[in-house]
């Protein structure tokens, strides 16, 4: 035999097979994987996976409390990939450590039609991915609901059965987003110690270097905030190790600020945009191959490696069989298992409906939201209210609610402050970490500002209830500023969710119990101003949930339907009593929600408002808002009565005299294009 050769693979202990593979080796086969997938879709983030697959080796090889083959146990650690761009780190890993999916398959059609690895990681995709990312700050903020989550429900269910973390990766996108701002400033009052950001600080986003739009200290800013921080070499597991290890110590919340390279192990482009969301290309491929010493053929792993990594998928499961164990022998065991299944009883509803028929008066919906909040919140624990600094004025709080503090995670009242976003998006993170309900405030007018969340609610089916009040020009003296017009339309356009405007209080609980019902998010749009009781008979049955529904029926020949929501109802009542007398026909259609009446059976949605032509019936819409849209229901000939401008400054009663919509004026309206287009 002649003299050994050494090899480049045995000289680094990295690139050696024949024993336990080192991190580096294990990080290579994401960074493989990466490369490949982007490679076959010529599409995706390459760059991400690559620069920061060191430090989640570290995480889930060390830390990531987790366990491959049941991807529900509750108190798994949650990793949240917030930029989620790199889709492919968290497919890798998830396949790596032997989830059910993605397989390899999978992972060879990421981003294409039908398969599971969608271009940004979905939650109702695959299991093991807590929520949806992409939407650049969402998933930081999303993670805060999930700590917060986990305190509220290790303060009432205790350590045996709620003790895990919360970790996230972020990108310098993540940091730069004003919902940052938001969550990263409610976490630090909040104290939430679980939650660990770990930043992947390359100094590059699309355009090119940070430089190019941030000089802010990012760590100073998360200090300020009162988080723990902390430094390491991105690129070197050990030491983000050290710096996991550092975090868990500190009871403050933590941001690990791992220094790494875009695109590491690709000669010719790391540390450049160039790798953020491109495919390589097939030379830098290879040269990155050689480059990590990783000899094997596109989208093979070799047996050494998958072999610890599915080890490591597996270390989870002696703590995983241990809960199990503790769980059995918990008294609350049926409890938290109910609450986590997320099924609400409704038996809250029909005495509080009986009370309130009993003794009828005029009030705001939001003031009847919080009376059905009263019966709700004594009736169901999962749920956790708040607002964003409007409690008074959307009547979120009731009476027996504690504040949730640090002092006292078991409360179920959060002061938001004046952060909407981080409000819905926290929000997001509680629902889908399960086993809460959470329902928030703000004006409807300021859905603006939490919009974003608000859609990541309605495409991941996160049950969260949106109260929404001031709802309207009703509204009064803050004015146009303040006054919704187009809000109601542009969130019934969003899928997915519903938007419920209910008309007096018996609607009000209605819609609620609907909501709590869900497994998808509602918003209700609730009014500021006192309403007129529209319902005052129990009806047996829940009527809201047909979406619309019949109030009155006309008592002449019926020659007009008008379709009224929320506070236009009262309106509507008043016009077709004027109507009936001048003889015309008029029935009214109370519309708290027009998706589901859109989900109706073709013969109730036909008996409602009959396919019949604008010259026999009349079909009128009522609400104080943007008319647009609704020409889905009157027909294009029908009669929209709305507001199709911004709103005025002035008490609520002239700004409603201002716009028409009265009960006289509609009356007339009514009646004059009666007159000028001649139906009989
Ligand atoms: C709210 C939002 N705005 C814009 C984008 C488009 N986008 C995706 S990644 C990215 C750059 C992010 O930079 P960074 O977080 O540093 O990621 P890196 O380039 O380091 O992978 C942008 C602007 C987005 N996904 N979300
Ligand atoms: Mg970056």
């Amino acid at each position: 035999m002649g003299p050994q050769i050494t090899t480049p693979a045995q000289a680094e202990p990295h690139k050696r097979s024949h024993m336990q593979p080192t991190d580096r080796r294990l990080a290579n086969a994401i960074r493989a994987l990466a490369m490949d997938a982007v490679e076959a879709a010529n599409s995706g983030h390459p760059g991400m996976p690559m620069g920061m697959a060191d430090a989640a080796t570290a995480l889930f090889t060390r830390h990531l409390k987790f366990d491959a083959s049941d991807p529900h146990w509750p108190d798994r650690d949650r990793f949240i990939l917030s930029a989620g761009h790199g889709s492919m780190l968290i497919y890798s890993l998830l396949y790596l450590t032997g989830y059910e999916r993605p397989t390899l398959d999978d992972i060879k059609h990421f981003r294409q039609l039908g398969s599971p690895t969608a271009g940004h990681p979905e939650n109702f995709e695959l299991p093991g991915i807590e929520v949806t990312t992409g939407p650049l700050g969402q998933g930081v903020a999303m993670a805060v609901g999930m700590a917060l989550a986990e305190r509220h429900l290790n303060a009432v269910y205790g350590d045996e059965l709620v003790d895990h973390r919360t970790f996230v990766i972020a990108g310098d996108g993540d940091l730069m987003e004003g919902v940052n701002h938001e969550a990263v400033g409610l976490a630090g009052h909040l104290k939430l110690g679980r939650l660990i950001v770990l930043w992947d600080d390359n100094n590059i986003t699309i355009d090119g270097s940070t430089e190019l739009s941030r000089n802010e200290d990012v760590v100073a800013r998360h200090r300020a905030a009162h988080w723990h921080t902390s430094e390491c070499d991105g690129l070197n597991a050990d030491d983000v190790d050290r710096a996991i290890k550092e975090a868990l110590a500190d009871p403050r919340p933590s941001l690990i600020r791992c220094k790494t390279i875009i695109g590491y192990g690709a000669p010719h482009k790391q540390g450049t945009a160039a790798t953020h969301g491109a495919a390589l290309g097939a030379d830098e491929v290879a040269a990155a191959r050689v480059e990590l010493g990783w000899d094997e053929p596109a989208f093979e792993i070799p047996d050494d490696v998958l072999t610890a990594w599915r080890t490591v998928g597996k270390r989870g499961a002696i703590d995983h069989a241990q809960w199990k164990d503790r769980l059995e022998r918990n008294a609350s065991k049926d409890e938290f298992l109910a609450r986590l299944n997320g099924k609400v009883s409704d038996a809250w509803l029909k005495p509080y409906l009986d009370k309130l028929l009993a003794d009828l008066k005029p009030v705001a919906t939001r003031k009847a939201s919080e009376m059905a909040l009263e019966a709700i919140n004594a009736a169901i624990p999962a749920t956790i209210g708040g607002s964003a600094d409007l409690t008074g004025s959307n009547n979120t709080k009731t009476k027996a609610l504690e504040p949730l503090t640090p002092d006292n995670y078991a409360g179920r009242y959060i002061y938001y402050g004046i952060r909407e976003f981080g409000m819905a998006a926290a929000m997001n993170g509680m629902a889908l970490h399960g086993g809460i309900i959470p329902y928030g405030g703000t004006f409807l007018v300021f859905t603006d500002y939490a919009r974003p969340a608000i859609r990541l609610s309605a495409l991941q089916k996160a049950r969260v209830i949106y109260v929404m009040t001031h709802d309207s020009i009703g509204l009064g003296e803050d004015g146009p500023t303040h006054q919704p017009i187009e809000h109601l339309q542009s969130l019934r356009a969003m899928p997915q969710i519903e938007v419920y405007r209910p008309a007096d209080a018996v609607e009000t609980a209605e819609c609620w119990a609907l909501a709590l019902q869900s497994d998808e998010p509602s918003i209700l749009a609730l009014t500021r101003q006192n309403l007129m009781p529209a319902r005052t008979e129990a009806a047996g049955e829940n009527l809201s949930s047909r979406g619309a529904y019949r109030l009155k029926s006309s008592k002449n020949n019926r020659k007009v339907i008008i379709l009224a929501t929320g506070s236009e109802v009262e309106i509507a009542l008043g016009a077709a009593t004027q109507l009936e007398e001048q003889g015309i026909g008029t029935d009214v259609v109370s519309m708290p929600c027009t998706e589901r009446f859109d989900a109706q059976p073709r013969e109730y949605r036909e008996d409602i408002l009959p396919d019949v032509s604008n010259r026999e019936i009349l079909r009128v819409s009522i609400e104080a808002g943007t008319t647009f849209g609704w020409e889905r229901y009157t027909g294009l000939h029908g009669l929209r009565i709305g507001i199709d401008r911004f709103g005025v400054s002035a008490p609520a009663k002239d700004a409603y005299a201002y716009f028409g919509l009265t009960s006289d004026r509609v009356a007339t309206r009514i009646s004059d294009f009666i007159k000028t287009r001649g139906i009989q």
